[in-house]
């Protein structure tokens, strides 16, 4: 199963532009047609360094892409309305679109740290916009409770395993419940107050991570953008959405080089105009180093999701697939993973019947305990 992140925040904070940046890729990174799914779901890519580079020999990716020794490893993203304070009592477009969250794994918030909007998204001034994390994680677990309020009178009297289902299809365990549901106090049967469903829901809402995107930072004051990387240490990055898009386009266009997330690209053939915008954004990138959108991603996925690349193998010496294919896939894991883990992931039967596994770099048999790394190339023998 793919990991997915929902893309969330308020109305023009640059949901649709952060997310049409983040999902536009040329021929080279999405070869394959599996970019749009609709028009609010499309794929993005993380980057990794390819093994393949360490192996001397080319690459057959069969479920990414590699291009220059760099990995695009696709992320399932959804970009959703925007949302309100007070959504919960049907401001604005409410919180029912939220159900195309259910399968996120972590959420972006997009900000608009250049303070220029509102929490409503109206032109404005002065805005703070640490504001707007503190109002969605209220609606988050707002939309979390109705869902509960929706099922009541099937699991009211019931124990707590009645709700399992409801979080099973939101990615959440059954013992992520139990684990909430005793912190709580809240006892093995549901006769909870309306406190209790909302404090639960809370529970459940923090198991979804949230990253927040502070964008529109080409144009947002750097005391702002100090204070808002202050208080959300470790889960904020700044952003230009607009300025990744239009690298975006212009690289499909022809007119640069340009990979996601590079700290610079080469003019190839633009007019004046156009040289004029994209020489402020070459600006932008010599003082920050890039334009963000990508480092939200990377950050979101490798630090707070914790996730670990890793890539099965058939044949330990030449690195692929029965078919030839040299590391023609890659999975995601979290960071203490074992090796059948890595297993179950590539087939149920294969972690089932896991018999032994091998370090393909460093040829070495390694067994079932065994704790995966970034990076690793592993052939798995089962029975
Ligand atoms: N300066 C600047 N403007 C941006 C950026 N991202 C989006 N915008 C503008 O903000 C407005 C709202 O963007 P949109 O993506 O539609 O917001 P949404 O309502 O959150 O989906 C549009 O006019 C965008 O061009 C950015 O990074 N920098
Ligand atoms: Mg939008």
């Amino acid at each position: 199963m793919s990991i997915s992140i929902g893309v969330v925040g308020k109305p023009n904070a640059g949901k649709s532009t952060f997310f049409s940046a983040l999902t536009l890729a040329d021929a080279k990174i999405a070869p394959f047609p599996f970019t749009t799914i609709e028009p609010n779901k499309a794929t993005a890519y993380i980057r990794k360094s390819c093994p393949h580079t360490d192996l001397g020999k080319p690459c057959t990716p069969r479920d990414s892409s590699c291009v220059d020794g760099v990995r695009f490893i696709p992320i399932a993203i959804t970009d959703v309305a925007g949302l309100v304070p007070d959504a919960h009592l049907g401001k604005g477009l409410g919180l029912q679109f939220l159900d195309d969250l259910r399968q996120a794994d972590a959420l972006v918030q997009v900000i608009d740290a250049s303070g220029r909007t509102d929490l409503e998204g109206n032109s404005s001034q002065d805005c703070d916009p640490a504001k707007e994390v503190e109002f969605l994680e209220k609606e988050i677990t707002y939309w979390i409770s109705g869902i509960l309020e929706k099922n009541w009178d099937k699991i009211k009297g019931k124990s707590v395993s009645a709700v399992y289902d409801i979080f099973s299809s939101m990615k959440i365990t059954n013992a992520t419940v139990d684990a909430a549901v005793s912190r709580l106090g809240l006892g093995q049967t549901i006769n909870w107050t309306d406190e209790q469903r909302y404090a639960f829901a809370d529970e459940m809402r923090k198991t979804k991570p949230i990253f927040i995107a502070a964008n529109k930072a080409d144009c947002a004051e750097e005391a702002v953008l100090n204070a808002l990387k202050e208080k959300f240490q470790g889960r904020v990055v700044f952003c230009s959405a607009a300025y990744e898009l239009a690298l975006r386009k212009a690289a499909k266009a022809g007119a640069v080089d340009y990979l996601p997330g590079a700290s610079s690209f080469e003019i190839k053939n633009a007019n004046e105009e156009q040289k004029k915008a994209l020489e402020s954004i070459l600006k932008y990138l010599g003082k920050n180093g890039q334009t963000g959108v990508q480092e939200v991603l990377e950050t979101l996925v490798n630090n707070m999701l914790g996730l670990i690349a890793t890539y099965p193998v058939e044949d330990e010496n030449k690195w692929c697939d029965r078919k030839g294919n040299v590391l023609p896939n890659v999975f995601l894991l979290p960071k203490n993973s074992n090796v059948v883990q890595m297993a179950g992931m590539v087939h149920s039967d294969l972690a089932k019947n896991f018999i032994t596994a091998v370090d393909a770099r460093k040829k070495l048999r390694i067994g079932k305990d065994y704790i995966l790394k970034d990076g690793d190339v592993i052939k798995i023998v089962s029975g």
